[in-house]
């Protein structure tokens, strides 16, 4: 049950090998026809600037509306309206703004954003050059994760292709815009992916989240309004402003248009990335992918939630079960109590240490837990552990505390029974409670 990153490398490498679409073994991205016509946004890369010209033909307000029909949300997690952050920005007075790619694809299990960029990175940051015309900016940045330094120089290199086709530095198809793009590359901290941590290391300070409000869209890079998104925002953004918000609205559910990728792996036969319409059930993504006898699914990576096999029915959507990208498949060999101890181990080393319900919290979370798992636990230790999650939860200055306890809870919550049976067995006395307390 360990989290095997040399087999989510070795899934993301054969599928960056694949180079155009219509050659991708169809297990790694399309299962069949439906499916395949469902890649909205993979389904072939897009001239180079393209949406570019297509955001100069429409104007660059009316782009903005398009973005508004289409319903985009951010594709890194909580799913904030994309056009209404965009319109905060710009309307945010300063004479510096700042576009901000998070390419700090950090949650386990995920590797969909580095595909993204080893096959359409001209498209994702096409989308960023749309966002710097619609804020103002002139300086945009693609924060890399620190272990895809591989993609690093082919990244640069597109960077320049595009400066010589004047599709980034002055005046950019002669239409008046001065923007360009610089890679920084992050150091491996996970803390990084949240948009305020990954300013501070922009900054070139330690990534410690920033208190929000303000949120960066007032005051972000260099204390400038700056619009943070995920890798797939962008990318989603130029293929709207090429197709269009209706185009893009006519798929999905209501509250969550469009589609999502997925990276998907663990205990299943064919993973690699897939795209589904939002509103697809669990059930049919599993099938897809090739999983049976499944005990549950970590959507959304460790800070997701775990939901067990009598949930299938659930749908991917940001108003049932949403998710950055992450898609984690166990079967009935693995053992609930072990993936829950991998994960929260990963948070009690992630966490950054600035503030004390995190930093001795997700150290105490696991200490808890182990003591539990190696059969040391009481049932008093279980109400102790849940109190825990519920104090780490409610008082983590950052999503990193506030959803490092959403392993154990959710599990506490589906399979109270496995907790149960792993507790020590102790000689009762009479007179005391199993937590200690009189009866
Ligand atoms: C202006 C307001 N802007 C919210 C913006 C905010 C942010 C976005 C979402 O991420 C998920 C979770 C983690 N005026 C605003 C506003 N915004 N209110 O909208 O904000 P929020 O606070 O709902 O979520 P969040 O804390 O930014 C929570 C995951 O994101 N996460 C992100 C990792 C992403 C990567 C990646 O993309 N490579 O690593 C980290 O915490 O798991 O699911 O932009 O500014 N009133
Ligand atoms: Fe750092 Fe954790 Fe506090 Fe976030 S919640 S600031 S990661 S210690």
């Amino acid at each position: 049950t360990k989290l095997d990153r040399p087999r989510i490398d070795e899934i993301a490498a054969l599928v960056e090998q694949q180079k155009p679409l219509g050659e991708w073994p169809p297990h790694l991205f399309a299962v069949d026809d439906n499916i395949y016509k469902a890649g909205l946004l993979l389904n072939g890369p897009i001239e180079n600037g393209a949406a570019i010209q297509a955001t100069y033909t429409r104007g660059i307000n009316n782009t903005l509306e398009e973005l508004d029909r289409a319903g985009l949300r951010g594709r890194g997690g909580a799913g904030f309206k994309t056009a209404m952050k965009w319109r905060f920005c710009a309307e945010e007075p300063s004479e510096q703004h700042f576009v901000v790619c998070n390419a700090d694809e950090g949650e386990p299990g995920t590797f969909k954003d580095r595909v993204l960029l080893n096959s359409h990175a001209e498209q994702v940051f096409e989308g960023m050059t749309i966002a710097a015309a619609i804020i103002g900016a002139n300086q945009g940045f693609l924060y890399l994760r620190g272990e895809y330094l591989h993609i690093f120089d082919k990244l640069q290199a597109i960077l320049q292709q595009r400066r010589n086709a004047g599709l980034l530095g002055a005046n950019i198809l002669g239409q008046g815009l001065d923007f360009d793009i610089e890679i920084r590359l992050g150091a491996g901290a996970y803390i990084c992916g949240e948009e305020s941590a990954l300013i501070e290391s922009m900054e070139g300070k330690p990534g410690i989240p920033r208190n929000r409000p303000p949120y960066p869209v007032t005051s972000g890079y260099l204390n400038q309004p700056t619009v943070v998104n995920n890798v797939e925002t962008f990318l989603a953004v130029a293929k709207i402003a090429i197709e269009g918000g209706d185009w893009f609205a006519s798929f999905g559910t209501e509250k969550s248009a469009g589609s999502k990728i997925l990276s998907i792996c663990g205990d299943c036969s064919r993973p690699g990335i897939y795209e589904y319409p939002f509103g697809v059930s669990i059930e049919q993504i599993l099938a897809d992918c090739g999983a049976s006898n499944v005990l549950g699914i970590q959507v959304g990576g460790p800070s997701g939630t775990f939901i067990s096999n009598q949930e299938f029915n659930r749908q991917l959507a940001f108003e049932d079960l949403a998710t950055g990208g992450s898609f984690i498949i166990f079967n009935n060999s693995r053992n609930i109590l072990e993936i829950v101890q991998n994960f929260t181990h990963f948070f009690a080393h992630e966490s950054c240490g600035f503030c004390t319900p995190c930093r001795v919290g997700t150290a105490l979370l696991k200490k808890q837990l182990d003591k539990i798992i190696e059969g040391h636990g009481s049932a008093g230790d279980v109400v102790e552990l849940e109190s825990l999650c519920q104090l780490v939860k409610s008082n983590s200055h950052c999503g990193l505390g506030q959803t490092a306890a959403n392993p154990i809870l959710s599990t506490l919550q589906r399979y109270p029974d496995v907790y149960e049976k792993q507790l020590k067995s102790i000689s009762y006395e009479p007179g005391f409670d199993l937590d200690g307390s009189l009866e």
